[in-house]
């Protein structure tokens, strides 16, 4: 059985509807806070609900080395270990190797990786982040193992990974069979280029999965480019399946890859750069740690329904940021938060409501205005 995605309404390429999954639906278009290690970094789970997710993202590779996929299994799985009830999507290692480890070798088998803890050597093949993913962690939502180049890339070389990333995913779906209550999803390579994103969505399709991914963008092709990559990969994918644009991105990412008929993100620019004294607004990023901020008695958003949003001044924000307080980062990762759950919710009701392109316009010209 696969988790029913139900479409409520289009209005161009975008698409609003609602993931159903045992343990919660998922309203798209989605962003999924990222808890790498079994945390949303510096917020407790409750504060992660309360900010309007419906869904988390954790990592294969984080977990595996600590404090390993074994323990957490014997812990009764993430969902417990963390106490994050709602579902989970597990990313599969491979991005991770590439970005975080030492060394590290991709062969037919496997990918083998030093960790960036302690140099231990490890393998990670599909099967194994298969097994780790879903028979250990438990995730909701597993990602078959892929290769991603990063950029630029010659086609070549993108043409390598793509295919091998297509044998992992029909190694990964044989590795998860059928299952009732946990979901697979394919992963889309081929960089930059029209014709490898094609072949690549043929083979995923071949092998068939729940949901598809768009991987091996935002790896420094830039705005633009990712854009325009989007505008051919996007609809090359089963219109009837949720779409997952991995790793993005900034608030105008999200608006044009959602105008380009993509259903889920994940990014950990809103906790990362939170912690770093960087609030999202409407009207743009802000960095707190700025002097006009030290007498600025009003809230981040007031519409935006959390507490982080609503109930602290600027200025009181601005001093936590100067002084290094925990608890600046603290806010501001929560705000971001609720911020880009504010930004999807407006997204699905502009859907909704046939005003999409209205939207866009609007939001570009707001948040993209220079700082007055
Ligand atoms: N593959 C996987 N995870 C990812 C990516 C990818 O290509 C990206 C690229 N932006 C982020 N996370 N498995």
């Amino acid at each position: 059985m696969t988790f029913p995605f139900h479409i409520a309404a289009a209005d161009g390429q975008a698409r609003t509807g609602v993931l159903k999954t045992p343990r919660g639906d998922i309203r798209t278009p989605a962003f999924m806070p990222v808890g790498t290690a079994g945390t949303v970094k510096a917020l407790t789970v409750d504060q992660v609900r309360q900010a309007g997710a419906d869904i988390i993202l954790g990592n294969t590779y984080h977990l595996m080395l600590r404090p390993t996929a074994e323990r957490i299994a014997r812990l009764g799985g993430l969902h417990r270990f963390m106490r994050w009830e709602g579902p989970i999507l597990t990313d599969s290692g491979g991005f991770q190797v590439m970005s975080l480890s030492g060394i590290s070798k991709v062969r037919e088998e496997a990918v083998t990786f030093a960790s960036h803890i302690d140099g231990s050597r490890h393998a990670l093949s599909p099967e194994r982040s298969i097994e780790i993913q879903a028979d250990l962690l438990s995730s909701d939502i597993v990602m078959q193992l892929d290769e991603c180049v990063s950029w630029p890339a010659e086609k070549d070389r993108a043409r390598q990974a793509m295919e091998l990333s297509a044998r992992w995913g029909a190694r990964s779906k044989a590795a998860f069979g059928a299952r009732d209550t946990q979901a697979l999803f394919g992963i889309q390579q081929g960089s930059t280029f029209e014709d490898l994103r094609r072949e690549s969505t043929d083979r995923l399709l071949e092998t068939g999965f729940d949901g598809y991914a768009i991987g091996g963008l935002a790896v420094g092709e830039g705005h633009q480019a990712m854009c325009e990559t989007l505008e051919f990969s996007a609809p090359l994918l089963p219109v009837d399946r949720p779409r997952y644009l991995m790793g993005v991105g900034k608030p105008i990412d999200l608006v044009e890859a959602v105008v380009r008929g993509v259903d889920m993100f994940d990014c950990v620019l809103p906790t990362r750069s939170g912690r770093h004294g960087q609030a999202w607004t409407w009207d743009g990023p802000i960095n707190l740690k700025n002097a006009r901020f030290a007498e600025a008695d009003e809230p981040l958003d007031a519409d935006v329904p959390c507490p982080a949003s609503r109930d602290y001044s600027k200025a009181y924000l601005h001093h936590l940021v100067r002084a290094d307080e925990i608890l600046g980062q603290v806010l501001l990762s929560w705000h971001n938060i609720a911020f880009f759950q504010a930004l999807t919710a407006a997204m699905r009701a502009a859907i909704s409501e046939g005003r999409f392109e209205a939207f866009r316009r609007d939001f570009a010209a707001r948040h993209l205005r220079p700082e007055r």
